[in-house]
């Protein structure tokens, strides 16, 4: 629907951060690491009209956050006093990190800003995020990510399997990356038995395995009923990706690593994946998914989101080929209002924006800078 009313115009005042480490209610262990506790990085970008945009980053590392900070004060000085056009700020501020390149954590800087500055236009507008995108706040199917770590007690593993489903999840997704193809088969049974065969089940490797072991493993998982297989080998092995999409039944499913919206292009294009699941701080925040989602629309590719659920959902309620939310509630004790779930879907919430504001309390208690 067009407009009923111009957007009023907002003129950024200041770029604020906050660092905060939170710990994660469910264990994540992966093939590279366990995660006990996520530093993340809060973001307020101020505007001259009192408008706040809100986004938060993962740091991964305790030490990313400060130095991502830092990165975002020279953000702040690059748009401070210009008028909030997020696409347009986005291609500036690309345009002036190129010397140093927009990789790494300075992409993560840029991403966290769009995020930040798409919320201040929704909110200016009246409009949830997902409006202003054109799309309608639709629920969006979500699979529980928390836990179901690797493990030696396959008894905790399934118990905690079944915890997940609390709030009606329909899809849980399970870490492998065992020493042998034996045991990843034993956890993913241990799984199974306890959940039923009406539950989508995930299973993510972390790029621990070679081709020839990813083979291996992919077609003893393709007769155990698995709803994809991600990340199996290196994240930019795309040719090695592409012949285990060509052989295996169950669907490769890669995408938490594309840096930017090209990486994702030359992925599909090298047919590397079945399925493709953009991380929004590294797909390039809200601008950098908008062009992925037309990457995956292009050639059909079912596309899913990669943590960050609160901003995810209506980025996937816009996105042409959505698929599924990667639920994790890793920022619910930060928020006045979490992320809601009702019958394994993500309810998009009907505020202007995102719909994050910080509990002031929380984040006090948790700062870590
Ligand atoms: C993952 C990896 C690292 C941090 C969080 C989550 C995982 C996922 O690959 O897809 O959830
Ligand atoms: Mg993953």
């Amino acid at each position: 629907m067009p407009q009923a009313t111009p957007t009023p115009a907002l003129i950024v005042r200041a770029v604020r951060s906050r660092a905060v480490e939170v710990p994660l209610n469910f264990v994540l262990g992966t093939s590279q690491g366990a995660l006990r506790q996520v530093p993340l990085l809060l973001i307020d970008l101020e505007t001259e009209e009192g408008v706040i945009g809100r986004s938060y980053l993962f740091c991964y590392l305790r030490a990313a956050a400060p130095a991502i900070a830092s990165l975002l004060g020279e953000v702040e000085r690059l748009v401070v006093g210009e008028r909030l056009d997020p696409a347009g700020l986005s291609a500036k501020l690309s345009r002036r990190f190129t010397l140093i390149g927009v990789q790494g954590i300075v992409r993560m800087a840029l991403a966290g800003f769009d995020v930040a500055a798409w919320d201040a236009v929704a909110i200016a507008q009246g409009q949830p995020l997902a409006r202003l995108l054109g799309a309608d706040p639709r629920p969006i199917p979500a699979y529980n990510s928390c836990g179901l770590g690797l493990t030696d007690d396959l008894g905790a593993l399934a118990d905690e399997a079944e915890r997940l489903l609390l709030g009606g999840f329909r899809a849980v997704k399970l870490r492998l990356g065992y020493p042998t193809l034996g045991r990843d088969i034993e956890a993913v049974r241990a799984v199974r038995a306890r959940i039923g065969d009406g539950i989508a089940l995930m299973v993510d490797y972390n790029q621990a395995l070679t081709v020839d072991e990813a083979m291996a493993r992919g077609r003893a998982l393709d007769a155990e009923n698995v709803f994809w297989l991600e990340e199996p080998i290196r994240h930019d092995d795309y040719a090695g990706a592409a012949m285990l999409a060509q052989v295996l039944e169950t669907p490769v499913q890669i995408g938490e690593n594309f840096s930017l919206p090209a990486a994702m292009q030359v992925a599909l294009d090298a047919g590397a994946a079945d399925y493709a699941m953009p991380d929004l701080e590294r797909i390039g925040g809200v601008t950098g998914w908008r062009q992925a989602a037309e990457i995956a629309a292009a050639r059909g590719v079912p596309m899913s989101s990669h943590l960050f659920p609160e901003v995810s959902a209506h980025l996937l309620a816009a996105t042409p080929t959505c698929h599924f939310l990667e639920y994790v509630d890793w920022a619910d004790v930060l928020l006045r209002e979490p992320l809601a779930i009702a019958d394994g879907h993500a309810v998009i919430p009907s505020r202007p924006g995102h719909g994050m504001v910080w509990n002031e309390d929380a984040v006090a208690r948790y700062r870590i800078d």
